[in-house]
């Protein structure tokens, strides 16, 4: 069965990566549909052979025989656009944090939770980078086990700001001063990922904490999160400590984690193998490491986890979650 796919801000980093995922999946589009805003509209973008010219997104964009629509254009752009196609019958997963955490809009990891995709009303949501490469491997855990808190500390690149981030780090390479970050993130690392909240964590951080309880559907788990920017140009690493609510033996761990789809596990300290971002840019797994027994309380375990954020944290979940509605039959 073949679909007809629009992409809404088909122009910017994760759009652009949407569309390379999508012909490297193979996905079944018969007829494809590129958006953006006027600025960029009139844009020739290839795809698969063919040229298409970007439009411009507008209110009839989706009068016309679209099945699914893929969204990348920031929350205010989804925050109008999601709902009218959705009332013109196409499906959106949408990339913005704008809709992610309304009860009736599912949040989905393909590899934790699928079969959330079925109770959409029209809008399915793509979970923030950060939160999506950290359920990945927590998600066995928490089947055996079950979680009982969790503590992020996030490593996170450049690319999650857009192009203006990767700029800011490579004009500060040159010497040049930043424009976007509030300080210079060349040589430098900000304790600072979006907005502060009144609660003195950063929405990123509450993010992650938000979005981990919905995918797991799990409101007893205890998360806290710090979230940091670094100076890498691609692929967000993050430190996770779990506490556990059962007793577990750590090689089962690394067994369960090595058997788990889209997780490849590199941890071999006595050959010092470990994952870094250079491992994991332009791959779509999450790569797991330095998987160790937490000593500092009862059943507590400390892994490293990178992945790249362009990709596994938007791109390719959304391609994914695509799939599911193909394979569910809900287009
Ligand atoms: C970052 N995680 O690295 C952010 C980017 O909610 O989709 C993604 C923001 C979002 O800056």
């Amino acid at each position: 069965k073949k679909v007809n796919v629009a992409i809404v801000g088909a122009t910017g980093m994760v759009g652009r990566t949407f569309l390379k995922v999508l012909k490297e999946r193979k996905f079944p589009i018969d007829n494809l549909y590129l958006f953006s805003s006027a600025k960029s509209a009139g844009n020739i973008v290839k795809f698969a052979g063919k040229d298409y010219v970007v439009e411009e997104l507008t209110e009839n964009s989706f009068d016309r025989d679209i099945q699914i629509a893929l969204f990348s254009a920031g929350g205010a752009i989804s925050e109008k656009f999601a709902p009218i196609a959705a009332s013109k019958g196409v499906l959106v997963v949408d990339n913005s944090s704008y809709w992610r955490m309304d009860p009736k809009v599912p949040l989905v990891v393909p590899e934790v939770n699928p079969e959330a995709v079925k109770d959409h009303n029209g809008i399915i949501a793509n979970p923030n980078c950060s939160t999506i490469q950290a359920v990945v491997p927590l998600k066995p855990l928490q089947e055996k086990y079950k979680i009982k808190r969790i503590v992020y500390s996030t490593y996170q690149a450049v690319s999650g700001s857009g192009v203006k981030g990767v700029k800011d780090l490579e004009n500060g390479i040159n010497g040049e001063s930043n424009e976007f970050y509030p300080k210079p993130i060349a040589y430098n690392c900000l304790p600072h990922i979006d907005v502060f909240t009144e609660n003195g964590y950063t929405k990123e951080e509450m993010k992650m904490v938000n979005e981990t309880m919905k995918i797991f559907n799990d409101y007893d788990i205890k998360v806290t999160a710090t979230t940091v920017r670094v100076p890498v140009k691609n692929c967000h690493s993050e430190s996770i400590n779990v506490e556990l609510k059962k007793p577990f033996e750590l090689d089962n761990v690394i067994e369960e984690l090595k058997n788990t789809d889209g997780i490849i596990v590199i941890d071999n300290p006595e050959k010092l193998e470990y994952p870094t971002t250079i491992d994991s840019n332009g791959n779509d797994e999450v790569f797991v490491g330095r998987i160790r027994r937490d000593f500092s309380i009862d059943n507590g375990i400390n892994f490293w986890c990178v992945a790249d954020n362009i990709r596994k944290g938007a791109a390719t979940n959304a391609v994914q979650i695509a799939e599911l509605l193909i394979k569910y039959n809900l287009v």
